[in-house]
């Protein structure tokens, strides 16, 4: 395969940004144009951002797994497309090539067409990475279905929740994952979902653990019985739907700073071309790089580059069961070695985390097949960044600082492996295509350099999303009616001197958590379900290696004196609403909360007491009772 639309030099990039905002359908066409189209697109580019309605490559005819697959079994069929690494060192790693993906994709598209799925229809994928994982996604794409990914350590209710909400009546599970000494029921906590859930007809599983799990006559069925039945059926093909540019390949929930988390939408053609885009472009892919993502493709990272990005470049896409501190904290470094991985993809998290492990794991290792590393999820500082580069690159590899969203579908803003300068701590510039705008508080453009603001984007780019499924209007609300014709992206930017960009973190009431998204309200919603809590409110406060570490104010009756079991209990709760993830880091009980005359609670005080900056609480004056900031500033944990 051949990229001509990677920017290999800094002019080369000042071209292409300049021609992407002159002529921007000139220049996303010249891009679509490597793909294969079963029909071209009428037109490149309608949109309008106050509906909002975007359409990229209308009329455009297309699947995109004969895009990640078909068209390279001639060139590329006997070159490892998935290799896949276990949880346990010890148990054999897997080579799927582009051929045998081909031929597995394909049985599993006809084991879900022998099960009743139909092109529209949604599928819930709740699995543990291994490459079925992956296998069922693309099997979906094949025939039209549209997934919806939900990360292995959600709990019973969000799966619930996600069913209710995407309508899916078909689930994609196994009996259980493995994840560094623990497994992970899946099974189990899909069937505890599905009392909620009558609606699903069919539940196909795959053998990984081994444990018992239930299986419901007429409901639940084994993936490896459905494989055998395709294989006596004798049909070895099952041609690609062909889709429209604009049906829907995915829905992946992600959480604001309202509500429930809401799915956002994204459509074949678009996706395809951008993903591909700045997957070529940001990590500079050459033909035979192995690529490791350390993502989970629960999340948008692994879709689009385990999944999506990787595969329709014809790439060798690692992908990994475990985790980076198991058995020890040398395994991201035994991955590298054994497999010469070329591109390294992580998270601030898990550099921070092996940082804490000194450089003993790091010392036995080569590490000389590295070119370049990335880092995405949430702002990486500078000692982290100079950790990796120092320790694991070598000073040898450009580190790309990769900033994008679920929302937006791919990299958005990241300096380009190698040709455009890297900064530390700084995502650097927008890719060719993306035009971002800094905005002040009442929408005013910020413009000129060494200023701050609030980051929005301000037209449209082909991996955007393009609604949130079943309720549009929460689409525009959200993302498009805070500032008038712009999208906003949630989060605070600098943009230094010569006009690179910094985001600074989230300006609404999102946390990052380890690089996972979690709405505020959806913590104290769950905490708010405990028996004992008559109130409470969350907020974020930096957290050595979380990032961003969860606190929570909560105002608690009948404690009976052992507020320990009182965390527990809320603690245990959050684990059940939501998953693991959202469990708070802190809890102190307080007897009230800071609210203004109207009952609004102010986060900001909280925030600030959280921070420990309690010497910069700000005018209080406005509080209903200014008394309880001192209480609960004196309780601080
Ligand atoms: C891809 C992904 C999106 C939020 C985003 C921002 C933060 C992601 C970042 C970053 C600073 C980077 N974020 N990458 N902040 N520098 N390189 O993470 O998607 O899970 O939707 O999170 O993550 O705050 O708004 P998602």
């Amino acid at each position: 395969m051949s990229y001509p639309y990677q920017i290999k030099s800094v002019d080369q990039y000042n071209a292409a940004y300049e021609k992407s905002v002159k002529d921007p359908e000139g220049f996303w066409g010249e891009v679509a144009a490597n793909f294969y189209w079963r029909k071209k697109w009428d037109k490149v580019l309608e949109w309008n951002f106050k509906k909002p309605t975007i359409k990229w490559f209308g009329g455009g005819k297309l699947n995109i797994t004969e895009n990640c697959i078909d068209r390279h079994l001639d060139t590329l069929g006997n070159t490892p497309a998935i290799i896949w690494e276990s949880n346990d060192p010890e148990e054999h790693h897997r080579v799927l090539t582009y051929r045998d993906l081909h031929a597995k994709v394909v049985q599993f598209a006809n084991v879900l067409k022998n099960n009743g799925v139909k092109k529209g229809d949604r599928v819930c994928i709740y699995m543990g990475m291994v490459p079925e994982l992956a296998i069922a996604v693309l099997a979906c794409a094949r025939i039209g279905a549209i997934h919806s990914v939900v990360f292995g350590g959600f709990s019973a209710q969000s799966i619930a929740d996600r069913l209710q909400d995407a309508k899916a009546e078909f689930v994609v599970t196994m009996d259980g994952a493995f994840r560094g000494n623990k497994e992970i029921p899946l099974k189990s906590v899909i069937d505890d979902a599905l009392v909620q859930c009558p609606f699903v007809k069919r539940v196909i599983v795959l053998t990984r653990t081994r444990t018992a799990v239930s299986m419901i006559k007429g409901r639940d069925v084994w993936w490896e019985d459905e494989i055998r039945i395709v294989e006596t059926q004798g049909n070895p093909d099952c041609p690609a739907e062909e889709m429209d540019a604009e049906d829907m390949l995915f829905i992946l929930y992600t959480s604001g700073s309202t509500g429930k988390p809401k799915g956002v939408v994204h459509t074949c053609g678009g996706y395809m071309v951008y993903t591909n885009y700045s997957f070529v472009n940001v990590f500079q892919y050459q033909p035979g790089d192995v690529h490791f993502c350390t993502a989970d493709i629960g999340w948008i990272t692994g879709h689009s580059y385990i999944v999506y990005g990787p595969l329709s470049a014809g790439a060798t896409s690692l992908m990994f069961e475990g985790i980076p501190t198991w058995p020890n904290a040398g395994r991201f470094w035994d991955i590298v070695d054994k497999y010469k991985v070329n591109v390294l993809y992580t998270a601030p998290t898990a550099i921070r985390s092996l940082m804490g492990f000194g450089l003993d794991p790091v010392k036995d290792h080569k590490l000389d097949s590295l070119k370049v590393l990335g880092t995405v999820g949430e702002p990486i500082n500078e000692e982290a960044w100079h950790w990796y580069d120092e320790h694991i690159g070598k000073k040898k590899c450009p580190i790309v600082d990769t900033w994008w969203q679920t929302e937006t579908g791919g990299i958005l803003i990241s300096n380009l492996a190698g040709v455009t300068p890297a900064k530390p701590a700084h995502a650097t510039l927008p890719l060719p295509g993306v035009q971002p705008i800094l905005v002040d508080e009442n929408g005013k453009e910020v413009t000129g350099n060494s200023v701050s603001g609030n980051l929005c984007i301000k037209f449209p780019w082909p991996g955007m999303l393009r609604t949130t499924y079943g309720d549009h209007e929460r689409c525009r609300q959200n993302y498009f009616a805070t500032y008038d014709n712009l999208y906003f992206t949630g989060d605070g930017c600098l943009r230094d001197e010569v006009g690179n960009y910094r985001i600074t973190g989230r300006v609404d009431d999102v946390l990052n958590v380890s690089g996972h998204r979690i709405g505020t309200a959806e913590v104290e919603n769950a905490i708010n379900m405990h028996a004992g809590v008559v109130e409470s409110a969350v907020v974020g406060y930096p957290h050595d290696i979380k990032g961003q570490g969860i606190y929570a104010f909560v105002i608690y009756q009948g404690t009976h004196g052992d507020d320990t079991l009182a965390r527990q209990d809320i603690t245990k709760t959050v684990s059940r609403i939501i998953g693991a993830i959202a469990k708070p880091d802190k809890i102190q009980f307080v007897s009230g909360l800071p609210k203004t005359r109207s009952g609004k609670i102010m986060r900001r005080i909280l925030r600030k007491i959280a921070e420990g900056e309690i010497d910069k609480l700000g005018d209080t004056s406005t509080l209903l009772d200014p008394a309880v900031v001192n209480e609960i500033a004196n309780g601080r944990l």
